[in-house]
């Protein structure tokens, strides 16, 4: 392909996401070879990864040509902790970010002027396939710091030209009187979060159907099509989900569009790969696998494959919107979020999907697994409206009994179903969490 002047400039949302495949092919492939090298030439513990196999950056021919590539793992980034894996000079630096996980020190990321260009153009066109546009009045309640949801999404609202409140997480009632003062149209939040903002608006007597809101731009965390179903039904909007992740930018990687089946990832910058995660082998489109994603256009920290531990599929078929990019099915799972209990492999969302398909029970759940015995309890805690909670008690064991034969179809095991009182579940202002492990295995 004729160099295009920089690698990667960047082309309105509307050309780039609707590139005819052979030209996002060849894109792709320029890009990938540019970075390649330029990781080679610049991370020394990326040329050490190509000298120990005997390859150089020329072996990249073709897109396929990736799998001959090592992978890039969470440990890396920890193990070259804070900057051995950047390709920039310090001065070209212009932002950090960084995310703490659960043990030790936090990974780095950096960014150029370039790559903040690159990730703004990605969450505009994120904005733009959730249909938000100049004039819509965005309230970002994803927590604005190290984290790179909230001045990720800020960025790209602004250049979207919306009008931005940067809100940030937290402060629930504050949020309702600027949505309803304000007359915010969307909203930037997990949705777990957002699901907190509605009850405290029901409490404050705020009706969300008076409320001018009409879109969730929700994504940092797992949710199902159950949790959508209810966001939608009592926020009286549209609930759109957007992925992405530090490593590789900060959200914008992927994002739904107006059909809302799978999200449209934003390959002419990150390219997706599936593969079997206990063999690394790469899976065909269609396939579900371990998502594995490469810039193609980050300078400050190239990102060579990968591994996400995000579970999903590869969609080819042509998406009604028109967009030529290819789509990944929602992310219900990771695949360290996965517990064993009994033997048998479960996910936190298996449950969700289980709860929220019994009428009366809440989307505030939390699950906790004790060992008694040697032997190992699953019980889900989950909260019922106030009117199931002070019903009858015949009622209350008729719909524990519902829940607990909705999970024992999913998961296969029996669960302990405990129907616990409104507000009784921590609720959280980010990622929420589900799991509470006290089997200190
Ligand atoms: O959560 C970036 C982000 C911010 C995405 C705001 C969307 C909206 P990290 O803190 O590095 O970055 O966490 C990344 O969160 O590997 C997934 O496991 C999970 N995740 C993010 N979005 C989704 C989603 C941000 N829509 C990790 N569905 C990822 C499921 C998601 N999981």
């Amino acid at each position: 392909m004729d160099n295009p002047g920089k690698i990667c400039d960047f082309n309105p949302a509307s050309a780039t996401d609707y590139l005819p495949l052979d030209k996002l092919r060849q894109l792709q492939l320029f890009r990938l070879q540019n970075i390649v090298k330029r990781a080679y030439d610049n991370v020394e513990h990326f040329r050490n990864r190509l000298d120990e196999r005997n390859i150089t950056p020329d072996a990249i021919k073709s897109l396929e040509d990736i799998a001959k590539l090592p992978f890039t793992v969470k440990t890396d980034l920890r193990d070259t902790y804070p900057f051995g894996l950047f390709a920039s000079p310090m001065q070209e630096i212009v932002r950090l970010h960084a995310s703490s996980g659960t043990t030790g020190k936090p990974i780095v990321v950096a960014y150029t002027q370039e790559d903040m260009n690159v990730w703004t153009d990605a969450m505009v066109r994120t904005f733009a396939c959730c249909g938000l546009h100049k004039g819509d009045v965005v309230q970002n309640a994803y927590g604005y710091g190290l984290f790179t949801g909230g001045l990720g999404a800020h960025y790209g609202a602004e250049k979207l030209g919306a009008t931005v409140i940067p809100i940030s997480g937290g402060n629930t009632e504050r949020q309702i009187m600027v949505m309803k003062d304000f007359a915010v149209t969307a909203i930037c939040a997990t949705p777990s979060y957002f699901i907190h903002i509605i009850e405290k608006a029901e409490q404050m007597g705020i009706k969300m159907e008076q409320l001018p809101l009409r879109a969730g731009i929700f994504g940092a965390e797992p949710w199902t099509d159950g949790m959508r179903d209810y966001i939608e039904q009592a926020g009286k909007i549209k609930a759109y989900d957007i992925y992405g992740l530090s490593e590789i930018t900060g959200p914008g990687v992927a994002s739904v569009c107006q059909e809302q089946e799978g999200l449209h990832i934003f390959e002419d910058y990150f390219y997706p790969e599936i593969i079997d995660p206990e063999s690394g082998q790469p899976l065909p489109d269609g396939q579900e696998g371990e998502l594995v994603l490469t810039t193609l256009c980050k300078q400050a920290m190239p990102m060579i494959r990968y591994r996400t531990r995000d579970i999903t599929t590869l969609m080819t078929e042509k998406c009604s919107c028109g967009r030529t990019i290819r789509r990944m099915k929602r992310i219900g799972r990771r695949s360290d979020d996965m517990f064993i209990i009994r033997g048998v492999n479960v996910f936190p969302s298996q449950i969700e999907e289980a709860l929220l398909a019994v009428e009366g029970a809440l989307p505030h759940y939390q699950i906790v697994l004790t060992r008694d015995s040697g032997l190992d309890n699953l019980e889900v805690q989950i909260e019922v409206t106030a009117n199931v909670f002070s019903d009858k008690i015949s009622t209350m064991e008729k719909l524990q009994r519902q829940i607990e034969k909705s999970i024992e179809h999913i998961i296969n095991i029996r669960a302990r179903v405990k129907l616990v009182a409104p507000n009784t579940i921590p609720r959280s202002q980010g990622k929420a969490k589900r799991l509470i492990d006290n089997r200190q295995l």
